[in-house]
């Protein structure tokens, strides 16, 4: 049997992580303290092993391409649980399982799972390391694949080693790829025990443990306990011709272009004006100086690569061109990483398969291709990244796929009222996640996959994180994706999108612009509002409140909000019900 003692200088941080790896059984450990040479050997591991191909070194230094089982491709929410005592603390929204046979059922289950293999160490940061926010966790993973990708999404190794040693709360999460069987899958979270548990998966969001699994899922229950937000929301920071920034988070459903607002170019006529990337997924938010300021936890992007291109996101085309890793994309005669949205598909195309590209056997690359890469690429990082009191944020936005009602943007009345519309956040589903794509669920604040413990409970933190924040940024809905009676969208989205966020910054800084009152909340006036390139009727259509479809729309979400029973906050409910009044005036 493995015994491996001594790989902290902590004993119980030694004997925790110990106690996995005897259990593991591998042949060989090996501790990872993020060093480029420690990267490159995991690499020439993966390229002697077929598991990834190296890219066109010209065009595409240092990019890899790997290919997944088929049948692990996006996140399966199915397999998905959070272990606590009682299915209540999970809430209805999650999987649960009762924490003690779930943990005697997977203990069981990954004994010996790592035999003949070599199991990697991961200690991680997760945020700015200087913050008092950030946190770190420790991965146990015997995928080469996915030690490469964590090395590039968090800050792996001495950081995260000293403060281990030093006895920091920690994270622990256990990886073990397996047989990918779907049967046996289980993504497993232990908000108590602060522990992951990833079994029969190799997919990033199942198996990249730092981002949705520890970022997201463990540290929003921790966050809750401690008074701070997980949220699953980009951030940006604006700065005006005059020079004044202003920081707007916002959360959507996965790939429903948040990766693109939060790289957005602003059109030409905006001279002056400058956007900067926090964060494209994550942020960590909290009470300072009497307003709210966030962080990002992560180090890389783990972004979908279909759809990007350099009219819809030339900035992220200029980071993903080096030190890249890309999964499930096709691969060019060239040696060149292609997907849906570059074009017509070139001769001799390969596809996500390894096959020769037909259309008969559907897209070239899987419609949840990704590039994961290093986030100091991207370049026009806010120098707030690296802060430790991280970023002032002055507005929030909800936003989803909608193709009818939602109106292209509208200002909460307060902050109660604000989170009563991030509660009912609804959206058309897409292929981040396995499952049927298209269909409208509720998904509120876009955490609905992502929230460690019952949604109701989460409610009432955002709530109380109100009632403790004296400057509340103020709240938003957006919505890029309305459509006209010929099924096209109206709205051209991308950096046009730059003229509704010029509309939320002169609002939350003091509201200059004009805005009417309407019962959903405050929506822009036409005269107020830059509406680009769209004509004067297209933009009334895209800021058209539809009351009778409102009214519908509630009746459609109260059995969602009904599902939380008694632990809904009331005070939602009062926000709820004076909406419905206020529509039915
Ligand atoms: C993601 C997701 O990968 O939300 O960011 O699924
Ligand atoms: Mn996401």
């Amino acid at each position: 049997m493995m015994t491996s003692r001594g790989l902290f200088q902590n004993e119980d941080v030694d004997k925790e992580v110990g106690d996995v790896v005897e259990l593991l059984n591998p042949k060989k450990v090996t501790m990872l303290h993020g060093k480029p040479e420690e990267y490159e050997m995991l690499v020439s591991r993966l390229l002697g092993e077929g598991r990834l191909i190296k890219l066109n070194e010209t065009t595409y230094p240092n990019c890899y391409l790997a290919r997944s089982n088929p049948n692990d491709v996006a996140r399966t929410e199915q397999n998905t649980y959070i272990c606590t005592d009682s299915k209540e603390e999970a809430g209805p929204t999650n999987n649960w399982l009762d924490r003690r046979e779930a943990k005697e059922m997977l203990f069981k289950l990954i004994a010996n799972a790592s035999a003949g293999k070599e199991l990697y160490v991961l200690p991680y940061v997760l945020g700015p390391n200087g913050s008092e926010y950030s946190q770190v966790g420790i991965e146990i993973t015997d995928s080469a694949y996915v030690a490469a990708n964590q090395m590039i999404i968090a800050l792996v190794g001495d950081a995260a080693i000293e403060r281990l040693e030093k006895g920091e709360e920690h994270v622990l999460g256990i990886h073990q790829t397996m047989q990918l069987d779907p049967n046996k899958r289980y993504i497993a979270h232990f908000p108590k025990e602060r522990l992951i548990i990833s079994v029969n998966t190799d997919y990033g969001g199942n198996a990249l443990l730092s981002k949705k699994c520890h970022a997201l899922r463990i540290a929003s229950a921790i966050a809750k306990e401690k008074g701070f937000m997980t949220e699953h929301m980009m951030a940006i920071e604006v700065t005006t011709p005059e020079g004044k920034s202003y920081g707007i988070s916002g959360a959507f459903p996965s790939s429903s272009g948040k990766t693109n607002l939060a790289m957005i170019n602003p059109p030409e006529d905006f001279k002056g004006w400058k956007v900067r990337l926090l964060s494209d997924d994550i942020i960590w938010l909290f009470e300072h100086g009497g307003g709210v300021n966030a962080i990002n936890p992560e180090y890389g992007f783990f972004g979908v690569a279909p759809g990007t291109n350099d009219k819809t996101n030339p900035n992220a085309m200029r980071s993903i061109n080096s030190n890249t890793i890309f999964t499930n994309v096709a691969l060019t005669t060239e040696i060149e990483p292609w997907w849906e949205g570059l074009g017509e598909p070139p001769q001799g195309l390969i596809d996500w398969q390894g096959r020769s590209y037909d259309p008969k056997n559907g897209p070239a690359a899987h419609p949840n291709s990704r590039f994961t890469t290093p986030i100091r690429q991207y370049p026009y990082l806010s120098d707030k990244y690296t802060a430790a009191e991280g970023m002032k944020i002055n507005a929030m936005l909800f936003g989803g796929r909608r193709t009818t009602l939602v109106p292209l943007v509208f200002e909460a009345y307060n902050w109660a009222h604000g989170v009563l519309l991030g509660a009912m956040l609804r959206a058309e589903t897409t292929a981040a996640v396995v499952g049927k794509v298209g269909v409208v669920r509720n998904d509120p604040m876009a955490m609905r996959p992502f929230c460690g413990y019952n949604m109701a409970d989460y409610f009432a933190h955002w709530l109380k994180m109100g009632e403790q924040i004296r400057d509340k940024p103020k709240i938003y809905m957006i919505n890029w994706f309305r459509k006209d009676e010929n099924g096209k969208y109206i709205w051209p989205g991308f950096g046009e999108n730059m003229r509704v966020l010029k509309w939320i910054i002169e609002r939350a800084s003091g509201g200059a612009r004009d805005a009417v009152e309407t019962p959903i909340g405050m929506v822009p006036s036409i005269e107020s509002f830059d509406y680009g390139k769209v004509s004067r009727e297209q933009a009334e259509k895209l800021l058209y409140v539809d009351k009778e479809g409102w009214l519908k729309e509630l009746e459609e979400v109260k059995p969602f909000l009904e599902s939380f029973g008694e632990r809904m906050p009331r005070e939602l409910w009062g926000e709820f019900y004076k909406l419905k009044e206020r529509l039915e005036e």
